[in-house]
């Protein structure tokens, strides 16, 4: 069975269209989301079952409201939703089933990002947290870090297991075995609510001890002293030199010098800093808008793709040496996706997924108040269409813009949905079910 490919308008690939947004309220200002097969579909049947959970952020910061953010007064969050299997009714589909405080050091934390890994080898997923802190001067600030809640199977809840401190406040979170040890550690990036300030181009690395637990930060410095906090850090293969396959590299972007930094990773402590800067007609003014995935079909390592406050997205690609190659003169490299597009110095959210039948060619989806996506092409580049309202999907009445957002299969019927995190009051998640189906050409 194969998908039957329209060349309506010079595309070939069909572009997926989504069930009416069903939004669900989850509390003020959500941040980070994440889903992933974390429980069964109910307390009595608590075995994985290849559905995946959602887990979002509630920050209780609204970040859209200047520097230092207004704060609530209240204490960051984690809600987790069950995957109840129910989408006939997509209303149904999600349950709410715990509300995690991070209260655990301090009651002022504000909660930034989560993901989802298997921290103390148990065979199950457990929930990774950033936190930042309030930026109120009038109250005592919250325990910035990395916070690790592990699930508990006689519960079938999350539990506190760990709490990294960190320097500053973090905010984007990647999760890999860096070490190369069995063991999944974390790397944040700074939080640009911390702006301005100094010297906080830095990367904060904590190696899970073997148990779930966090060793003490490492620091790794972007080869600057740059005022400006570097919001998002991501991992992937961008060095297949022998021996670096095993060791998963991470990439940042530097926005106060327009460039970009690619730290291959030697052994897990030393990372090789390499700087990356575009071709002469493009300026990355880049903070949280950064993924990398395999776009270019057969060619083993990551390339990125970030958003510009020009609206433009951005593709690099490794060279599989740590380095990377950006052409904007007549490459495709960029693609434009209209006025609306993402702000200048406003956060918001890219990943990359499968939205259609072209399981080998990694789609992105981008959070710019709304959402909107590009259907890869497997050769670094994208299809997409501004014109065409179906590239951008409404996310319904959110009470908030889209802030972050994740492709994953709800329903597990083989092509991936999305979920937005609405960064409002009273905030909402966005679960948009993929209505593509398989057609059969006799
Ligand atoms: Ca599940
Ligand atoms: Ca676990
Ligand atoms: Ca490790
Ligand atoms: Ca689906």
């Amino acid at each position: 069975m194969v998908a039957l490919a329209s060349t309506a308008d010079g595309q070939v690939q069909r572009i997926p269209e989504f069930e009416p947004a069903e939004v669900i309220g989850v509390g003020p200002y959500p941040w980070g989301v994440a889903a992933a097969d974390a429980l069964g579909k109910s307390p009595i049947d608590p075995d994985l079952d290849g559905y995946p959970e959602v887990a979002v952020v509630v920050g209780q910061l609204n970040i859209f409201d200047g520097s230092p953010g207004y704060w609530n007064k209240q204490t960051g969050q984690v809600v987790v939703l069950r995957n109840t299997q129910n989408w006939a009714n997509p209303a149904d589909g999600l349950d709410i089933v715990q509300t995690i405080l991070l209260d655990d050091v301090q009651p002022n934390t504000i909660s930034a990002d989560v993901a989802w890994a298997d921290m103390d080898d148990d065979g199950r997923l457990d929930l990774v947290v950033s936190a930042t802190t309030h930026f109120d001067s009038s109250y005592e600030p919250g325990a910035v870090g990395i916070y690790v809640y592990r699930y508990d199977e006689n519960s079938d809840q999350f539990e506190f297991l760990d709490y990294g401190p960190t320097t500053y406040s973090v905010r984007g979170l990647t999760i890999a075995d860096f070490d190369n040890d069995g063991d999944m550690d974390v790397a944040a990036g700074v939080d640009f609510l911390i702006y301005p300030a100094d010297d906080y181009d830095s990367i904060s690395v904590l190696k899970n001890d073997g148990t779930g637990r966090l060793e003490p930060e490492t620091m790794l410095e972007l080869g600057s002293e740059s005022i400006d906090p570097t919001g998002t850090v991501v991992s992937g293969v961008f060095d297949l030199t022998p021996g670096g396959t095993t060791l998963p590299d991470l990439f940042a972007f530097r926005a106060e010098f327009w460039d970009g930094v690619s730290m291959t990773n030697l052994d897990g402590t030393d990372f090789e800093m390499t700087t990356v800067t575009p071709d002469s007609c493009a300026e990355w003014d880049i903070r949280d808008f950064v993924a990398s995935a395999p776009f270019t079909s057969g060619k083993m390592s990551d390339d990125i793709a970030a958003v510009t406050g020009d609206g433009l997205l951005h593709v690099i690609h490794s060279d599989g040496n740590g380095g990377f190659t950006h052409d904007c003169w007549g490459g495709d490299d960029d693609v434009y996706l209209g006025s609306g597009s993402p702000l200048n110095y406003r956060p918001f959210g890219i990943t990359a997924g499968h939205l259609n039948a072209g399981g080998s060619k990694p789609d992105l989806l981008v959070a710019d108040e709304g959402i909107v996506f590009v259907l890869g092409k497997g050769d670094g580049t994208f299809q997409y269409d501004g014109q065409d309202q179906r590239y951008s999907p409404d996310i319904g009445t959110a009470n908030g813009p889209a802030f972050r957002v994740t492709i994953v299969d709800l329903d597990q019927d083989g092509f991936g949905d999305i979920i937005t995190s609405n960064h409002g009051a009273p905030g909402s998640i966005s679960v948009l079910i993929n209505k593509f189906q398989l057609i059969s050409i006799p």
